[in-house]
């Protein structure tokens, strides 16, 4: 069944003028629609589970602003704490009591967080995290891996995810390589050449960081075994264990990631959701490491922005929702809903898929899986995702602009919104066949 011609003259209007003022015309390169072709999509409001966009058509939203949205857009109870803060000052540049609120609020849910610092953005929490893994060790290496995404600091692009995978960019131009030289990459799920890079840099290595899901290279998942194996050779090794949860944590679990899987890093970065749409990035952990962030300690790091009120209203009203009893499990049974909804659909047409998910995150690879790591997503068909891709958005359904992303689900998408999808993606399905 075709889907009827999508009028998009006005985002079209928009994103044209945008060329001249912005570079490729938007704020962060993954939205520009590179990898799938056409036009982006320019927003005009979002409620809900859904978009709308400036020429008035409607989206069923499984990007939530790249995680934010997990309640839902616009939520009625962020939206009036929002209203009530704002009039009290939209920043103070001074401690403020919601700074307190929104700290317990962390260090009650994350396992390994017993201190916490607020920043601006995912970027920020990982840039601070290395310096303080490297200032609490004395080492300066770090292993990262490939296809992970940790914001878009100089010692991170390298055999990065997200945007940087989704532009095929071999690394970033600008970024000296005496500074990446201390950044070491393995494979995702590969124990045996994290061992072996300790193995052949003794006594140099400040610590591992991670997604403990990727959510940048498509969505993989790491292998029984690995996270554990992962937190026996850091300790044997002296290194720290880092949690990257910009994008799991609150979403995989009120707890994230590691208490899913149960598995305590020593320092843990957050983002997105504890932001509630506003702009929030944390780093934390073991007191006795974070005791050495300035001004308690000789690490320094600073933010004009950080913890200011409006923000630590949205966060705190957000945790508190997702807090309610049975909220993670009204996500898992909407999110598996889904992807059973998107595999059928796939395999009826005869399309090669992988799919996956785990709470509100799911992802899926047009191709026979399983997929890894970053190395085994590069399997995955692009150009029919990216044919697919705009099927979707031509029935309504608005996923995100690249192979190498993940979606999101959230507590405002219903059973009728799920059934829309799944007949979207039958029909999408069958046109790129
Ligand atoms: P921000 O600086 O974008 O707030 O966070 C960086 C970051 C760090 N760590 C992880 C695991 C992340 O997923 C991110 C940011 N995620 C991307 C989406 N893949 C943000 C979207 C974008 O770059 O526009």
């Amino acid at each position: 069944m075709t889907a009827p011609a999508l009028n998009t003259s006005q985002s079209e209007a928009i994103f044209g003028a945008a060329q001249a003022l912005m570079p490729g015309g938007v704020s962060s390169p993954v939205r520009a629609f590179k990898s799938v072709g056409g036009q982006p999509i320019v927003f005009d409001r979002v409620k809900g589970p859904y978009a709308w966009d400036v020429d008035g058509n409607k989206y069923i939203d499984y990007i939530g602003s790249w995680g934010p949205a997990i309640c839902g857009h616009a939520h009625p109870e962020v939206i009036a704490a929002l209203q009530e803060a704002v009039e009290k000052g939209t920043s103070f540049g001074a401690p403020c009591a919601l700074e307190n609120t929104l700290a317990e609020m962390v260090i009650d849910a994350v396992p390994s967080v017993e201190m916490v610092r607020f920043v601006n953005s995912g970027t920020e929490a990982c840039m601070a995290v290395l310096r303080l893994m490297r200032a609490y060790t004395g080492r300066d290496k770090v292993i990262k891996f490939e296809g992970c995404y940790h914001g878009h600091a100089d010692m991170f692009l390298v055999k990065a995810g997200s945007g940087v995978a989704t532009l095929g960019l071999p690394d970033s131009p600008g970024v000296p390589r005496s500074t990446t030289a201390n950044t070491l990459t393995a494979p995702y799920n590969d124990l045996e050449a994290v061992k072996a890079l300790f193995a052949e840099n003794p006594d140099a290595i400040s610590g591992v960081i991670l997604e403990p899901i990727v959510g940048n290279a498509g969505f993989i998942q790491p292998e029984p075994g690995f996270l554990e194996g992962l937190r026996e050779l850091t300790k044997e090794n002296g290194a720290l264990l880092v949690f990257d949860e910009v994008m799991t944590g609150f979403r995989i679990s009120y707890g994230g990631a590691q208490a899913h899987f149960g598995v305590t890093p020593d320092l843990t970065t957050m983002g997105k959701v504890i932001g509630g749409g506003l702009p929030v990035g944390a780093y934390g952990g073991r007191a006795d490491i974070m005791g050495m962030v300035a001004p308690a300690g000789p690490m320094y790091q600073a933010g004009t922005l950080s913890g200011n009120p409006l923000a630590m209203t949205a966060g705190i009203k957000t945790l508190e929702l997702l807090k309610q009893p049975g909220t993670y499990d009204k996500l898992t049974a909407t999110t598996q809903k889904l992807v059973a909804g998107i595999k059928e659909a796939a395999q009826a047409a005869g399309v090669p898929i992988t799919t996956a998910s785990v709470s509100a995150m799911f992802g899926f690879f047009l191709c026979e899986g399983p997929v890894r790591n970053f190395e085994e997503a590069k399997a995955t068909d692009s150009e029919r995702f990216g044919r697919l891709h705009r099927a979707m958005l031509e029935r309504g359904v608005y996923l995100a602009p690249s192979a190498f992303e993940a979606g999101f689900t959230s507590l405002a998408h219903s059973d009728a919104d799920i059934e829309a999808t799944i007949n979207a993606f039958r029909e999408s399905f069958a046109a790129v066949a």
